[in-house]
């Protein structure tokens, strides 16, 4: 594990292991305070209130969540908006955060009730013209952040009542209960949308007009525009900029890595792997590339069978590729999703580092 800090704790597994499997066991763990206890959550007394533009405020028991509404399964890929955050510091420019590799991701089995049949039960209180501005609010007050008094975000409330968006309160993960560290008794899984705004236990969820007004939502994750450079010029910014959502198409490669000596064999090749993940709803990931020769030329990878229903999960992708020795070592790679989305080669830099989705990347490569 690349430990980033352990207070809190930050953390994520090296490339390898990350890839073992399809689904993901250990994954990295993104904290903005302190893992609650045991004692701070009670399974017994944990209550989830729903209130806010709602016909009847609920106070909700972990029982209810599991056994008075149907449970939705989804498998969808949970990352950080700040995974490859180190690429765009060594590809562009110094951006400010945790200097996250490629691991920031995990790919694993959700389980709960949707949002969607948790607010119908409580009733959704707004005229039809509402609708597209407000806002679902999702709170933990569990432990006190670094920046903040709790952890809060928002989603938009037509995501929240679109069934395919498959947003679930999940109570398990990959068939067992949620860990602590993972949000026990309960968190929200979006499937598509950056990871901070998957909250941990979970204790209150509010239909409101405007987005979270919570630290992490209005000062934080946000893409800002490149002439946001430091803490001062970046002042202006947080409010026009919106908040990260959907997180963009991507792909790493995970063999070779950067500065690896590599066999080529008699003919020249060396076989390359790597992940894809779509773009927000674009999924699934439905070609991947790779370009030995920086973009000039791109052979089409192999994407791995993982099952049928691969919209939001991520893909193992493998290629053969040639090198040419007198290019150097370098090895790209570009993944497309069923809408379209394709990687740029060079998106723009922001200030905190978010959402790099620049071609993958394998440097200095050397040949035995
Ligand atoms: N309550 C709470 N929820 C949270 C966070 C947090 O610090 N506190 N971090 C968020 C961020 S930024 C991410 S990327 C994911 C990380 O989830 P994980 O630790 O299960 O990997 O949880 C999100 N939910
Ligand atoms: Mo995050």
């Amino acid at each position: 594990m690349a430990t980033h800090d352990s207070q809190p704790l930050n953390k994520e597994p090296p490339i390898a292991k990350l890839m073992s499997s399809f689904i993901t066991s250990e994954g990295y763990d993104r904290n903005h305070g302190p893992l609650p206890s045991a004692e701070q959550l009670d399974e017994g007394s944990h209550q989830v209130l729903v209130d806010g533009f709602v016909h009847k405020t609920l106070s909700l028991s972990i029982a209810d969540p599991r056994d008075s509404f149907p449970q939705h399964e989804v498998v969808c890929a949970l990352q950080c908006a700040g995974n490859r955050r180190h690429d765009m510091r060594t590809t562009v420019k110094e951006v400010d955060g945790i200097d996250w590799l490629d691991g920031a991701v995990m790919n694993c089995r959700w389980r709960g009730p949707t949002l969607k049949d948790i607010l119908n039960r409580a009733g959704i209180n707004l005229e039809t013209s509402q609708i597209p501005a407000a806002h679902v609010a999702f709170a933990s007050e569990v432990v006190e952040c670094e920046k903040d008094l709790w952890y809060g975000a928002s989603i938009p409330l037509e995501r929240a009542l679109d069934m395919s968006k498959e947003v679930v309160l999940a109570l398990e993960r990959n068939g067992r209960p949620l860990d602590i560290r993972h949000g026990f008794p309960v968190r929200v899984i979006v499937p598509g949308v950056a990871g901070a705004r998957a909250v941990k236990w979970l204790d209150r969820i509010t239909v409101q007009l405007q987005e979270s007004n919570n630290f992490y939502m209005q000062r934080d994750y946000k893409a800002l525009p490149p002439d946001a450079k430091d803490g001062q010029s970046a002042e202006p910014f947080w409010a026009t900029t919106p908040p990260v959502q959907e997180m963009p198409v991507n792909s790493v490669i995970s063999h070779p890595r950067t500065g690896d000596t590599v066999k080529l064999d008699a003919s020249g090749r060396v076989e390359c792997r790597g992940y894809a993940l779509p773009g927000g709803d674009g999924g699934p990931v439905v070609k991947v590339e790779v370009s030995t020769d920086r973009g000039k030329t791109w052979t089409l990878a192999e994407i791995e069978n993982h099952g049928d229903d691969n919209k939001w999960t991520w893909v193992f992708w493998k290629a053969s590729v040639v090198f040419d020795r007198k290019m150097g070592g370098t090895i790209h790679s570009r993944a497309t999703d069923a809408l379209g989305n394709t990687q740029p080669e060079d998106p723009p830099w922001n200030l905190r580092g978010v959402c790099y989705n620049g071609y993958g990347e394998a440097k200095d490569l050397k040949f035995a």
